[in-house]
């Protein structure tokens, strides 16, 4: 095995995980590396997009129907540019892609199906708020040629590697192959990602609660419950929380994975299931959440269990440490036994 030097790579730490895992092929390994590449790439456009007039919309909707801000564009595109031509991957899935993205002619069709956000939080771009990149990889089902929508329509037990990119005060990469969280700090004098967090693990309850309470009078009297819980007034079963919420899914997971917490979006009257996506957002922060120790659930079931039927399928979404999601769940309960 590599010793660890003062300073660990990613790639020297994947490399070290792969001599502890035998079971790990080269080809994860790399793969991992095609996104770190991209990480870098977009991140050295995050920090000049003041500087370059690249704020602002590009004109293009998206399927989410909202203006696609040019570093979304970007983001899309270095990322589809970094894993396309690997002949790793044979199908991709991205928020910004309204159907699935196939691979070049003449490239052959990898093992790996993989799905991303390619710019989480973009709202954020024009006002220099945290943004983020999330990814989940999946083995392909479909044993030859091109990948088809079975291959990334899996649920998030299938996943074999997942993270996510927080271009914030500083730009780190979070991934767990199953075996551990582990987070790279990117030191941009050298351009690599160092490991900074080794191991990481989420308390079972924290300080911080995130939730967008502009909803609160749409939500079900089971969340309004819980979240009240989290104001302080159910002093028996749950302490009382601060507040935190930047409107960027990376962000407030990432801090609520270090410092504890729980992150939700509830479904409510005019989105019964909630905003977020299940496939690229909600399904590798709840590979990420469990790995580390924590639990994600949609207020009733596990997120990893879903089983998607569509590309772009939303999920209500309650992360973070396992008591506090369990939390959730039990006012959620109680308030339709009661109901
Ligand atoms: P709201 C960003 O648009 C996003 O998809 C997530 O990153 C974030 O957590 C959420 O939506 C914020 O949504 O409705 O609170 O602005």
């Amino acid at each position: 095995m590599l010793p660890h030097t003062q300073f660990t790579t990613l790639e020297r730490f994947i490399l070290n995980q792969e001599r502890i895992h035998p079971e790990a092929t080269g080809e994860l390994t790399n793969l991992l590396y095609d996104i770190a590449l991209a990480a870098k790439v977009i991140a050295a456009q995050i920090r000049r997009a003041g500087l370059v007039n690249i704020l602002g919309a590009a004109g293009a909707m998206n399927v989410q129907d909202e203006e696609q801000q040019k570093l979304d564009v970007f983001a899309n595109e270095t990322m589809k540019d970094a894993l396309n031509h690997t002949g790793r991957v044979c199908a991709m899935g991205s928020e910004e892609d309204e159907q699935l993205i196939p691979i070049p002619e003449g490239v052959p069709a990898g093992k790996y199906a993989i799905l991303f956000d390619p710019l989480d939080g973009s709202s954020n771009i024009d006002v220099n708020a945290s943004v983020g990149t999330i990814f989940s990889i999946y083995k392909r089902v479909t044993t030859s040629g091109p990948g088809q929508l079975s291959d990334v329509l899996q649920p998030g037990t299938a996943i074999v590697a997942a993270g996510y990119i927080l271009y914030g005060s500083s730009v780190m990469m979070v991934y767990s192959a199953g075996k551990g969280v582990h987070g790279f700090t990117l030191d941009p004098t050298i351009g690599e990602f160092l490991l900074s967090h080794e191991n990481l693990s989420t308390p079972r309850t924290g300080k911080y609660y995130s939730v967008n309470e502009s909803n609160f009078g749409r939500w079900s009297k089971g969340v309004q419950l819980a979240v009240r819980g989290f104001h302080g007034d159910d002093p028996d079963r749950m302490k009382g929380k601060n507040s935190r919420y930047v409107g960027a899914l990376v962000a407030d997971f990432h801090r609520n994975l270090i410092a504890g917490g729980v992150f939700m979006y509830p479904g409510d009257i005019k989105n019964p299931k909630g905003k977020l996506r299940l496939l690229y957002e909600c399904a590798p922060m709840a590979f990420i959440a469990e790995a580390a120790g924590g639990a994600a659930t949609d207020g009733r079931r596990r997120i990893l269990d879903i089983v998607p039927t569509a590309l772009h399928e939303r999920t209500a979404l309650v992360i973070g440490g396992a008591d506090d999601v369990g939390y959730v769940s039990m006012v959620i309960a109680e308030s339709e036994d009661g109901a």
